[in-house]
């Protein structure tokens, strides 16, 4: 009988280094790939560009490769112990930082089913997260981006969003991560706020900055990024208007709209109960939802409905009444906003909710229940947090302060230790030399 070996990958961007692991491994026997699943990735690094299904399709028609198996963890381990191959083979570059661990146990689980870790010279020319900078740099398509956010959803146990008004802050959203206990952690998208769209412009959240008008600043945006996108439909208008809006939203590539339950002049949530704020009936927005269900064109697209019970000092029995009601007319998710600092009415909110409704995505906005955190979340069945305004919250006080030194001192040197250098600037987007 032929041996075993076992190759765990996760094949996004195929590239010789990959073909030499698997044609090394073809040399010791079978060749049995464990293919790490959407959800394996998204654990430690950005979610691939193929989903498994189209992964799987290309790896299982490689030379040399006899079946395609899959990885559901990071930790090869359990596949290992499973399969008790005779072999693995694996790239020696996982000897550094976070993949020790998982070397390790790879090792330990070989010795237990009697089989060898053999680890081949790393092609250094070469590698996937290279691969990704340049496709990132590229772009993507409206499809592809549209489509991302359900699939972040599915693979991730919490989808972080970060708001974003510019080009530039969505720059910031796209690349800024960091390592957290050897995970790496970056935002999974964006939020087009109607409260900072409308207050970068200098006007008042109240729907006066129009969807035209905001798609400008959007295009900006997508132009130089390539994650998902949220977008902010405040009351969605009219049924008739918002129908428009959605097409709109979808020719652009934007993966959802969230709509809330007011009617009239809107105000902004936040305000709570200190502005008349009115919220619209049962019946009315759940026709608005259908109209903007029957007008999509894509099948992922989705529209949340953001119910403003709890903003308007109703109760978290409205509040769920109205969720119920807002899926049943076709809600793809629903938002839950509250501007108590306790969080206590979202918790129960959500709480109560999964026990009825297993899967319909929830999104929270913690801006004044900010201690919680995104864990937690995740444990009472929150699938997506908004950080709504944070950009622009933090810009703000920044340009300020600074604008205000330049007067106090009548001049700008000892302002411009607040401020980046001019070399850092000149530099900060490739390309401006
Ligand atoms: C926004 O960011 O515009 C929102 C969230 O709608 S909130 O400001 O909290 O209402
Ligand atoms: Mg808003």
């Amino acid at each position: 009988m032929e041996k075993k070996v076992y190759i765990g990958m996760t094949a996004d961007v195929m590239h010789p280094g990959l073909i030499n692991v698997i044609t090394e491994g073809a040399k010791y026997g079978d060749v049995v790939i464990g293919l790490l699943t959407d959800k394996a990735i998204a654990e430690y690094k950005r979610l691939p560009y193929l989903n498994y299904e189209q992964r799987k399709a290309v790896v299982e028609n490689i030379k040399g490769v006899v079946e395609v198996v899959s990885q559901e963890d990071w930790n090869y381990a359990p596949n290992l112990l499973k399969y008790k191959p005779n072999f693995m083979i694996h790239g020696d570059d996982w000897n550094s930082s976070s993949q020790k661990q998982f070397r390790d146990l790879a090792f330990e689980a070989m010795a237990t089913v009697g089989g060898v870790v053999i680890e081949i010279p790393y092609t250094k020319e070469i590698n996937s997260s290279e691969f990704v900078e340049s496709i990132n740099s590229i772009g993507t398509t409206p499809q592809v981006r549209l489509k991302t956010l359900r699939r972040l959803i599915d693979s991730k146990p919490i989808v972080r969003i970060l708001e974003s008004h510019s080009g530039l802050t969505g720059l910031i959203a796209e690349k800024t991560n960091v390592e957290v206990d050897g995970k790496r952690v970056e935002f999974d998208g964006m939020w087009s706020s109607s409260l900072t769209d409308s207050t970068s412009k200098g006007k008042p959240d109240i729907e006066a900055v129009d969807i035209t008008t905001r798609m400008h600043g959007l295009t900006d945006m997508l132009e130089c990024t390539t994650k998902p996108i949220i977008y902010d439909g405040d009351t969605g208008g009219k049924p008739e208007h918002f129908e428009f809006t959605v097409r709109t939203l979808e020719r652009n590539g934007i993966s959802a709209v969230i709509v809330e339950d007011k009617i009239g002049l809107k105000k902004n949530s936040l305000f709570g109960t200190a502005v008349p704020q009115t919220q619209d009936s049962i019946e009315n927005f759940s026709n608005k939802i259908k109209t903007g269900k029957r007008a999509q064109v894509t099948e992922e697209f989705m529209i949340i409905a953001r119910v403003e019970s709890l903003i308007l000092g109703k109760s978290v029995d409205d509040a769920l009444e109205r969720a119920f009601a807002y899926v049943k007319a076709g809600a793809d998710g629903v938002m839950i906003h509250s501007k108590e600092s306790t969080g206590e009415d979202i918790i129960e909110f959500c709480e109560r909710f999964r026990k009825e409704d297993k899967v319909t995505p929830i999104v929270v906005v913690p801006s004044t229940f900010n201690h919680i955190t995104e864990e937690e979340f995740a444990n009472i069945g929150v699938n997506i947090v908004i950080y709504a305004n944070h950009m622009l919250r933090a810009s703000y006080p920044a340009m300020y302060n600074v604008a205000k030194q330049i007067l106090i001192d009548g001049r700008s040197l000892e302002a411009s230790e607040d401020c980046m250098s001019i070399k850092s600037i000149l530099e900060l987007i490739p390309g401006t030399k």
